[in-house]
């Protein structure tokens, strides 16, 4: 952690800060979780600047390099340390920041405030490569979401709607040590399998339905995200046929997930496989992103993205095919990437099954 705000201080110049204000990158620096505050770091020093709520648990988790400062008002506060520190710019996080509060700021700071998207795609890609400590939290993250997942496989019946469906896997992962839910769940069937991202309705689940899952937990502020669509009763021949297709591009575009490759490789494995089969215009994605102290964040694992994979990276892949007003079918892992290939970060099998 203390590494991470040195390497940071290492791209900023003399009389230069650099404020972070996004709660997920605020985290990140200094493993400090708040809904306010800002961190303020110049050349030489660094300061988490929050208010009386969060002072003493603050003070009492950070050690090291980063001063705990309380502020009344922040503005005030930040005066003061571009005054002690001579700073005459003050750079700001560009991905976070209303127009409304970027204004008042203005107003109000004694320096010149600039945005500098080149610093704030830094710390984006930064992000990109996980640290041991982090695999260990997204892993576990995974952990959770698949013990949830096989316990709510167990009890599903016919007869339950896909809002109680979401409803009793968000109480699982909650059981089951989640500090939250990764996203709004989504556990959807029969035609609303065709939308993506669909949202958990009244529909009954039916003989005969896909049913989708796309899930997952957060865990000490690490997501995981795993997808899988399985058959209630029994599979059509065209249910069979599409599944066969979305499960081979998946381990295509996996064998492609190594450090060297590029993003586009890995989507271009799965696009052309599915293409192949005839299903182009029905896998609208892309075929995966990376995941971490957000459920997106970079690389997008698309074919225009010629990012290169680093080991420790942690991307998903994710094809599917979606037929309107018939079925959709998405699988979904995280994948590790290493130097030799990747470790999918899932144990639980992707064949279709019928429940
Ligand atoms: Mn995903």
């Amino acid at each position: 952690m203390l590494e991470r705000i040195d390497k940071l201080r290492s791209l900023l110049e003399d009389n230069v800060a650099f404020l972070i204000t996004s709660d997920v990158n605020r985290f990140y620096y200094t493993g400090f979780k708040s809904s306010a505050g800002v961190i303020f770091v110049t050349a030489d020093k660094a300061f988490l600047l929050v208010d009386f709520r969060y002072v003493e648990a603050a003070k009492k988790s950070i050690k090291g390099n980063i001063e705990v400062i309380c502020y009344n008002k922040l503005t005030d506060s930040i005066n003061e340390l571009v005054k002690l520190c001579g700073i005459k710019k003050v750079i700001i996080e560009d991905e976070d920041i209303t127009i409304g509060r970027l204004s008042r700021l203005s107003k109000d700071l004694k320096a010149t405030i600039v945005t500098d998207f080149k610093l704030s795609d830094k710390i984006l890609n930064f992000r990109m490569i996980k640290s041991v400590d982090e695999i260990e939290k997204i892993k576990t993250a995974q952990k959770i979401t698949e013990k949830s997942y096989l316990e709510l496989l167990n009890s599903i019946k016919a007869g339950v709607s896909e809002k109680k469906l979401s409803l009793e896997l968000e109480h699982l992962l909650k059981l089951n040590g989640a500090e939250r839910i990764a996203f709004d769940l989504i556990t959807i069937s029969g035609r609303n399998t065709s939308l993506p991202h669909g949202v958990p309705s009244d529909n009954i689940l039916k003989d005969g339905d896909f049913i989708t899952f796309d899930i997952g937990a957060v865990y000490d502020g690490y997501h995981s995200d795993m997808t899988r669509t399985v058959a209630l009763g029994h599979a059509s021949d065209k249910m069979r046929e599409v599944y066969s297709v979305v499960l081979e591009a998946h381990k295509r575009a996996a064998l492609k997930i190594k450090a060297g490759n590029t993003c586009a490789d890995v989507d271009n494995a799965a696009r052309d496989y599915i293409a192949s089969k005839g299903y182009r215009e029905y896998f609208g994605h892309s075929t995966g992103h990376g995941v971490g102290l957000e459920i997106h964040e970079k690389p997008t694992v698309y074919l225009t993205n010629d990012t290169v994979l680093k080991p420790d990276m942690v991307i998903t892949n994710e094809p599917g095919i979606y037929l309107p007003n018939e079925f959709g079918v998405r699988i979904e892992d995280m994948y590790l990437v290493t130097d030799n290939g990747s470790e999918d970060l899932a144990f639980i099998d992707k064949e279709l099954i019928i429940i």
